[in-house]
């Protein structure tokens, strides 16, 4: 698993994991005074410092016009300190040290949304994870935690003044200003830091934890958008009780308060007792907001409530240990959302995600290891590996380890590190010592790459009534990151009995448990188990619930998947069986007959049963999904159309049962969430469908469904059938839609994701609607939304889609490099592709080098050209 290697170069600009050193000094408090000003906000910081270690005394910052600096009441003159564009560094600093700086930032012009800026009426912050040196100069590192105590000034048209903590006094500051001063008692480090200061409405409420204190709850947000607020709220406090229940984990301050911005890089922020959202992950409103953006609330506030213990109460030492808050809390807010709707479907979609996203990833030039050993950009690494696969890793030995034991592991984490900054290390270490199991082991998940493939064949013997698995696994060799070992890899399997359907009980001493799963840890390169007392040759199903993150390679036969679409009582698996089996018809030729009767057998009933994991069932991969699957010669218009062709086969071979099931259905009589939610999808899917059908009542009924309905996933659904069949009413529809959404931003980023959707869609329709008066550059959910359109269909994106992102990439740049960097990725899969598109992409990334010069965007410039 080792092969010789090029020598690997480095920049100048890389940090290494391995150079980890100890802040010299340690914050003991700081006070904070913040006076905003319409031009500029004045900065004065109060730093009480200890010295930990030799060294100079370093305070980071950036972008920030330093007017002043004293050290023990001591003015400093300029030979006393050194100052560049990222570092103060005081000479000949004492044991003991209150450093004083007054400083100017402009928060009014900060357009990369990060450190403090302005956002339309209100400023917020976002400092994680360097952004809180571009307010003031500060050991901004994870492992200085400090007592935070903030002055908030502003003109009084600011009637909301929030930071961390305590509210302690509010007063006047002349005639038209007023503050606020707040204590926040937790140690922190500064990427926890926040403030905000607008004029917002709020909502409140209250939740009383197991302790029995009884906790503020708020949710600021415009006027307007309150009453979307409710869904928000309700998570909130499920999400308390829940964390009370599973992790024995209650709230520790008197006040959590959360804040709706529309400008915001990406989802939302775990500030201590004052989350900062994107008002994409708070505002939740069926008439407003689709389902799929309803458990997106949901899963977000559930994941940065979270954070108060995995991520705030215990931290990362550095940000290489970034996996540790992220990969443990996304795995708890998957577990959470598995709770609120079908807990298959809840896998199916976090597993999706991973195989759609996080594997082509770790596929590609991007690819690091959950805990990388070097970076050049810490932005840059806020990645599907990180997030998404760590969250795999702790499901792996969440698993392993049964409830029980998994809550002992659990507990004593947070018993050894409550106020520590940790390493991924001290979280396997707590969870082995905590559970008598030792998963020392699975540590080789956190420092390697790429997705492990695994290799398994089957063997039946009739005579002896066994069946023999064999198990390799392969690593793919990375540049930078050598002598790559075998993984410890939990295999939960299944037998059935061909005939019966019935599971077979397993006999076999290799596994580690026999219920609800027979699982087997597979940790050698190859390995073979067998079971016995098999009366027939079973039908296997492998890696169940999706038990580890790899790539399983086993022979199905397509009646073996068939089987398992009709059988397989794990309804993951069985979603499974359709996606393999669907891969084959679409990449590798398979006839499609199969599928289309497995399907026509399981579906009614489930239908009734679990309707949305019956619309999972009707998933076919997606484009880019197929494209993922592909590593040369990659022709989009050839997956575009063999996607197509089965698309209307399925359209036609089901002849009446899509309008059938149509009328069946009535998502408005369900009261459950998550059967209506199912409802509503299987009635889009059978919409879409009959359209292909060319169904001459298709528009009738689309229409219908878009103007006699207030839920937005049903009109969304119905004006998607319009618009992209070209309805005669499509026009009028949109511009319904448009007039009375125009002034809700997130119904709005619907109306351009749809249009940049269109299957037709052309070079002109993006001009158009980048053109349009409502679309802004300032706001990475509208930049998304018609890029995320766009590209659902890969045709597009590898046409005038490459322009399109390049644009942005040199704009973003500049103003915005966190999200310059991000968006650029969706070009990184471009030498998957065929010739001479290959050679035309690679030139015009090759070009985009002279032209852009943010960290970030170089780095992943850089790293995507090294494919
Ligand atoms: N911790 C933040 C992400 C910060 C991203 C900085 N570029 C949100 C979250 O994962 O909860
Ligand atoms: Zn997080």
């Amino acid at each position: 698993m080792n092969i010789a290697q090029d020598p690997v170069i480095y920049t100048d600009e890389t940090v290494f994991l391995k150079d980890y050193q100890k802040p010299t000094f340690l914050v003991n408090s700081v006070y904070l005074d913040i006076q905003v000003y319409d031009d500029h906000t004045i900065v004065d910081a109060v730093l009480d410092m200890k010295r930990q270690t030799s060294g100079n005394l370093v305070l980071l910052g950036r972008d920030i016009e330093l007017k002043e600096v004293q050290l023990n009441d001591q003015v400093l003159s300029a030979e006393q300190y050194q100052l560049d564009a990222e570092q103060l560094v005081i000479l000949n600093a004492p044991e003991h040290a209150i450093i004083k700086t007054k400083s100017i930032i402009h928060p009014e012009s900060n357009t990369m949304l990060e450190g403090l800026y302005q956002a339309g009426d209100i400023y917020v912050t976002q400092n994680e994870a360097e952004g809180f040196r571009k307010i003031t100069f500060y050991p901004d590192r994870p492992d200085v935690l400090s007592v935070f105590t903030t002055r908030v000034e502003a003109n009084k048209k600011f009637p909301v003044l929030l930071a961390n903590g305590n509210l302690l006094e509010t007063g006047q500051a002349g005639d038209d200003r007023h503050y606020a001063i707040w204590e926040d008692p937790t140690k922190k480090p500064s990427y926890l830091f926040a403030c905000v200061i607008g004029d917002l409405a709020v909502l409140k409420d209250s939740y009383v934890t197991s302790e029995g204190r009884e906790v503020a709850l708020e949710i600021y947000a415009e006027d307007k958008d309150i009453p979307k607020c409710h869904i928000a709220m309700e998570a909130l406090k499920h999400s308390m009780r829940w964390d009370e229940e599973h992790y024995g984990l209650p709230y520790d301050l008197d006040n959590y308060m959360i804040v709706a911005v529309s400008q915001f890089n990406m989802g939302a922020m775990e500030n201590k007792g004052l989350n900062i959202f994107n008002t994409s992950c708070v505002l939740a409103d069926e008439a407003y907001t689709t389902d799929d953006a309803i458990m997106r609330v949901q899963a977000v506030i559930a994941h940065e409530y979270f954070h108060n213990w995995t991520g705030n109460r215990i931290t990362c030492r550095d940000w290489f240990q970034l996996c540790l808050k992220e990969g443990l809390t996304v795995f708890r807010d998957q577990s959470f959302s598995e709770d609120l709707q079908s807990a298959a479907v809840q896998r199916i979609d976090d597993v999706s995600v991973l195989k759609a996203h996080q594997f082509p990833e770790d596929a590609g030039p991007l690819s690091h290891p959950p805990r990388p050993d070097h970076f050049v950009e810490i932005n840059n690494f806020y990645t599907m590996t990180v997030y998404e696969k760590g969250a795999e890793i702790n499901r792996m030995m969440a698993n392993l380890l049964g409830k029980e034991k998994y809550r002992q592991g659990t507990d004593e984490y947070f018993r050894r590190h409550d106020g520590q900054a940790v390493t991924v290390e001290d979280w396997v270490y707590a969870l082995s010592a905590g559970s008598g199991i030792d998963l020392s082991a699975f540590l080789l998940w956190y420092s390697q790459p790429g997705t492990p493939s695994l290799v398994a064949e089957g063997q039946y013997d009739q005579a002896t009534e066994s069946y023999r698995l064999t198990f390799k696994q392969r690593l793919k060799a990375h540049p930078k990151y050598p002598n790559l070992k075998p993984v410890p890899i939990p295999i939960a399997l299944a037998l059935f009995h061909p005939n019966t359907g019935e599971q077979y009980p397993l006999n076999s001493t290799a596994l580690v448990s026999n219920q609800p799963d027979g699982v087997y840890l597979f940790d050698q390169e190859e390995a073979v188990i067998e079971f016995t007392g098999l009366t027939e040759q079973p039908v296997v199903s492998l890696l169940r619930n999706f038990s580890a993150p790899v790539n399983l390679e086993f022979d199905y036969s397509d009646e073996d998947l068939a089987f398992l679409i009709q059988h397989e009582t794990n309804g993951f698996n069985q979603w499974q069986a359709t996606q393999t089996l669907l891969e084959r018809i679409l990449l590798k030729d398979h006839v499609a007959d199969i599928y289309i009767q497995a399907l026509t057998h399981a579906l009614p009933q489930l239908i009734q049963k679990d309707p949305l994991l019956a619309s999972r069932l009707l998933d076919v991969p997606s484009e880019s999904y197929l494209a993922s699957r592909i590593d040369h010669n990659y022709q989009p218009f050839t997956v575009f159309e063999k996607r197509e062709a089965l698309l209307n086969a399925l359209a036609q071979h089901l002849g009446g049962f899509w309008k059938e099931t149509y009328h069946a259905l009535n998502p408005a009589l369900q009261t459950e969430f998550s059967q209506a939610k199912g409802e509503r999808a299987l009635q889009n899917i059978m919409l879409s469908f009959m359209a292909r059908q060319g169904d001459a009542d298709v528009f009738t009924l689309a229409e219908q469904q878009f103007y006699q309905n207030k839920n937005m996933t049903q009109r969304v659904g119905a004006l998607k059938v319009l618009v992209w069949n070209d309805a005669p009413i499509a026009k009028q529809a949109l511009q319904d839609f448009y007039d009375q959404f125009k002034d809700e931003a997130l119904s709005l980023d619907l109306w351009f994701m749809l249009q940049a959707a269109h299957p037709q869609a052309t070079r002109e329709t993006i001009q158009a609607l980048t053109e349009h008066p409502d679309y802004d550059l300032g706001t990475p959910n509208r930049i998304r939304s018609v890029l995320g359109g766009l590209n659902s269909h890969p045709v597009h994106t590898w046409d005038f889609g490459v322009q399109h992102v390049i644009d942005l990439a040199i704009y973003l740049d500049q103003k915005n490099p966190i999200l310059g960097a991000r968006l650029l990725q969706v070009l990184s899969r471009w030498y998957t592709l065929a010739e001479p598109k290959r050679s035309e992409v690679k030139d015009v990334l090759l070009a985009l080098q002279g032209q852009v010069k943010s960290k970030n965007v170089v780095e992943t410039l850089t790293s995507m050209l090294s494919a």
